[in-house]
């Protein structure tokens, strides 16, 4: 592994220009994440050294925020916020509108589409006025479309028809002009009918005036699996004028990883930044986590893991050095 940079700056952190040869038309600040959960001080170690950017594994979500009606609980979010700012990291807000992870209130009001259009408004004015100026990207919404590229049925989309994609963003602007506003979703990096799905709904939404600033790809992989049309999707959606972002990259290995499964995910480490890199629009790489130790992963696809590039010890693995070559491609 490379030394670090500066005492501050890890090989993960890719902004300040840092990128600029690689993109010059791009923004000259994209940002290398990771997604927290409050964890201990070995986390927020490799976070301060590593990475410029961070999200809010789940600190932010409305069932987090707001677990009922008008009783909120800040004290997660404020804390990871708080840390972004004293150690000049950037803040990804993660996420405000999802059919997931929600209080059961907003569900089970047997609430008007007015009043529900009122509750979700209060909801979005709520955050970002919270947050105001100190998130630099918000995925507004998250996961809205099924895997055909339809429209997901979720609470919104039942009660309040896809309308609410535009309602959301428009609100998300009004509240807070300067954060990037996102679509964010999962399986949506390859060129298929989910992808489809979303660019049409993007290209609708660019026309009609609503502020939609960027795409998020969730990129969740399976070792070995990346799509090969990664980079042309990831550029279809920049030719739009958009920002695309990797969101929450890992690579999820069948347990035991051996070491060839190891280096096989450190080149799709690479390979992701890479397909995001290579976009004009490309805006940063979150990873979803930094420690096998913490990660979704094993709690949710039985037999698999190992995903991050640390280790549950927090030792740097194979993977770190292939998303820290992907984001230093100069190097
Ligand atoms: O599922 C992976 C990610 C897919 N895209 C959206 C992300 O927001 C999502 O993150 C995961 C978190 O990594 C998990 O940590 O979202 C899950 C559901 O919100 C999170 O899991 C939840 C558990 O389901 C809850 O039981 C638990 O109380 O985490 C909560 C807080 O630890």
């Amino acid at each position: 592994m490379r030394p670090p940079r500066s005492p501050v700056h890890g090989n993960l952190t890719a902004g300040r220009g840092d990128w600029g040869d690689v993109a010059p038309a791009s923004p000259p600040h994209r940002r290398s994440g990771a997604a927290l959960r409050n964890r201990p001080p070995p986390v927020t170690t490799v976070l301060n050294r590593e990475f410029n950017s961070v999200t809010a594994e789940n600190a932010m979500k409305w069932d987090a925020l707001e677990p009922s009606r008008n009783s909120y609980n800040w004290a997660a979010a404020d804390r990871l916020v708080n840390h972004a700012a004293a150690h000049n990291q950037g803040v990804r807000g993660h996420t405000l509108v999802w059919h997931y992870q929600n209080p059961s209130w907003p569900a089970n009001g047997n609430f008007s589409a007015s009043e529900l259009n009122t509750i979700l408004r209060k909801h979005i004015d709520t955050a970002l006025g919270r947050y105001k100026g100190k998130i630099y990207a918000w995925d507004v919404v998250n996961e809205a479309f099924n895997e055909d590229g339809s429209m997901r049925n979720s609470l919104w989309q039942g009660k309040l028809g896809s309308g609410y994609v535009a309602n959301a963003l428009r609100w998300g602007h009004a509240a807070d002009p300067s954060p990037k506003l996102y679509i964010n979703d999962y399986n949506i990096e390859a060129d298929n009918a989910k992808s489809d799905g979303l660019y049409n709904l993007a290209r609708q939404l660019l026309a009609q005036g609503v502020p939609l600033h960027g795409i998020g790809f969730q990129a969740h992989f399976v070792v070995g699996r990346l799509p090969s049309s990664m980079k042309a999707n990831l550029k279809r959606f920049s030719d739009l004028g958009l920002e695309v972002s990797i969101t929450e990259l890992d690579v999820r290995i069948p347990m035991p990883a051996s070491s060839a499964e190891l280096a096989q995910q450190s080149t799709d480490y690479k390979t992701a930044t890479e397909n995001c890199l290579g976009v004009p629009r490309c805006a940063g790489v979150t990873v979803w986590g930094i420690t096998d130790k913490y990660s979704w992963v094993p709690g949710t696809f039985s037999g698999y893991g190992a995903a991050l590039p640390y280790n549950g010890s927090y030792g740097a693995k194979p993977a770190y050095q292939g998303l820290s070559d992907g984001l230093n491609p100069q190097a």
